[in-house]
């Protein structure tokens, strides 16, 4: 094929010569006026990958929890995962390629992973609600049109939608229907079947009031609320009528701080969540009758999921293997109870879905979630067909309706992603069938205190690390520095990591006092600043 076509378009989003963007945990991201020739470059590159896998491929304009300025982009592979790890490197170099060199860079990949290009491809294109995002989503379409193929606009979609509607076209659309309304419809459905299980609410508030972070998840959340009937009654606020996106709130932001979004009033025994802005993300809180601040994040939905799953598994008699699958943030005492006390193996990734989602693939049923809230549960084909199969046939009363519960909850969970309107869903009717209070939830288990810091360094690539991140390799001797640390506190832990999302190094420190935590993630912040490189002022203590 002769490219001349895309280089001559390519001079409308013209790369800034010079400029270098990595390929980071969940794609590029970075601000939005530097992305426009990577759209673009992106777009051309879910064609080739379309006509490699003769299916549909997403391309998602979004940053996330990042400030709106910023902008990103997620790639979306054939049945709704990210973007095969192979391909990386080749949006990287076609991100970095300059004008004389697109051509070149673009007949690479098509040789290397044998494109015929002569193959139809389609590309499904969304966005979240960042003022960015319009123009840059035209950068992609842009991108396809001129390789000649196809798309579909979707407009302003969640992340998890646009990953669930790519996954519908590509398995003609035995997954679902794949449009925003087949989105609500299936969720829906699953939902009210399960809700419909429980006998009554118990003291389980009906009511959940949503940080929508003034993104994309609290348009869609309101969108599907007539679906949803009075069978969950949701009050939304940073819907995005008036504050700025992930700015004092969100999940991210909640998580991250410890604190409630900014500008709400708690009532103890009121139950709260917080989307992320492009509504991947979840987590839960709430104030005790002391007003003291509780968070229920990722580790403890991942609980909560699996520990009901795992009974729902024994009540039908079916002995397939789950597992739950976390990273390193995980907090310590989540992974003492799943071991422990539920005997529920679990297993530690890398940081970033692709690497749990990955891992949860080789169980029955892999239950992932990052402490962010970031998960899902994952179905094997054999689990799904088990499940679907016992759910029709006819048997004890008791027993067909853990049965049937376990098919609503396979049709009411996103397995293509986290999703965190589908994961407050299932929380919420867990929540009710278990007649649980979000303080009952939250009790299973004390949360180690921890802390989490960022600390700014010339170059974050100096830090190299192994054992699912938990150890430095290089520079030398930051190690050795953290280890002597973290033997000064009781129930401690510490790791530092180059952030795939920000231009920083993180700091997680977890120990038995927040005090002692917090003073533990100073110390190894200032080894990071030390001994990495630091720019700016000496990290000062909290
Ligand atoms: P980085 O910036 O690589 O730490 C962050 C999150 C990830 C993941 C990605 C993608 C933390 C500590 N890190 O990655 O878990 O969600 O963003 O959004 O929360
Ligand atoms: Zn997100």
């Amino acid at each position: 094929m002769d490219f001349a076509t895309i280089v001559k378009l390519s001079a409308q989003h013209a790369k800034p010569a010079g400029l270098i963007l990595q390929y980071g945990t969940a794609g590029f991201r970075t601000k939005a006026e530097h992305l426009d020739h990577v759209m673009y470059r992106m777009g051309l590159l879910a064609v080739l990958r379309s006509k490699q896998t003769t299916s549909t491929i997403g391309v998602m304009v979004t940053a996330s929890h990042n400030p709106e300025e910023d902008n990103g982009v997620k790639l979306v592979d054939p049945l709704g995962e990210m973007l095969a790890a192979a391909w990386e490197e080749y949006a990287t170099s076609l991100a970095n390629a300059e004008e004389q060199d697109l051509a070149t860079v673009l007949r690479d990949i098509s040789q290397k992973e044998s494109v015929s290009l002569q193959q139809d491809a389609f590309v499904a294109v969304g966005r979240d609600t960042r003022p960015s995002s319009e123009n840059l989503s035209q950068a992609v379409i842009d991108g396809v049109t001129a390789f000649g193929a196809q798309y579909h606009d979707y407009g302003l979609v969640t992340t998890p939608q646009l990953h669930y509607i790519v996954c519908c076209r590509n398995t003609k659309e035995q997954y679902g229907t794949s449009t925003v309304k087949g989105y609500y419809q299936k969720l829906s459905k699953a939902f009210t079947e399960l809700r419909k299980q429980a006998s009554s609410y118990g003291d389980s508030p009906r009511v959940v009031k949503v940080d929508g972070a003034n993104g994309i998840g609290a348009l869609k959340l309101k969108e599907m609320q007539p679906y949803l009937q009075k069978e969950c009654l949701i009050e939304l606020f940073h819907d995005g009528t008036t504050g700025k996106l992930n700015c004092a709130c969100g999940a991210d932001f909640v998580k991250v701080q410890q604190k409630p979004p900014r500008g709400i009033k708690m009532q103890p025994n009121e139950k709260f969540c917080s989307f992320d802005g492009d509504a991947d993300r979840i987590v839960y809180y709430y104030v005790d009758s002391s007003s003291q601040f509780h968070l229920l994040d990722g580790d403890k939905i991942a609980t909560l999921i699996s520990t009901f799953i795992k009974e729902l598994l024994v009540k039908v008699g079916l002995s397939l293997k789950m597992a739950v699958i976390q990273t390193a943030y995980a907090n310590g005492s989540s992974t003492r109870y799943l071991e422990e006390t539920m005997k529920v193996p679990v297993y530690c990734t890398k940081t970033g879905v692709k690497h749990l989602h990955h891992k949860a693939q080789e169980s029955d049923i892999g239950v992932y979630f990052e402490a962010n809230g970031h998960g899902t549960v994952l179905f094997s084909k054999t689990a799904e067909e088990t499940i679907r199969q016992l759910a029709k046939r006819e048997m004890d009363a008791e027993k067909k309706k853990a049965a049937k519960m376990l098919e609503n909850t396979i049709d009411l969970i996103n397995q293509t992603v986290g999703d965190a309107i589908s994961d407050m869903l299932i929380i919420e009717a867990i929540l009710v069938l278990k007649k649980l209070t979000v303080q009952q939830w939250d009790a299973v288990y004390t949360d180690l205190p921890n802390r989490q810091l960022k600390v700014k360094v010339a170059d974050r690539r100096v830090i190299d690390t192994t054992d699912a991140e938990r150890r430095v390799v290089t520079p030398p001797g930051l190690q050795e520095n953290i280890d002597e640390l973290v033997k000064k506190y009781r129930l401690s832990r510490a790791f530092v990591r180059p952030s795939g999302t920000e231009d920083v190094v993180r700091v997680y420190a977890e120990a038995d006092t927040q005090g002692n935590a917090d003073a533990l993630a100073h110390e190894v912040s200032l080894a990071v600043f030390h001994l990495a490189g630091g720019i700016g002022e000496p990290p000062k203590p909290l």
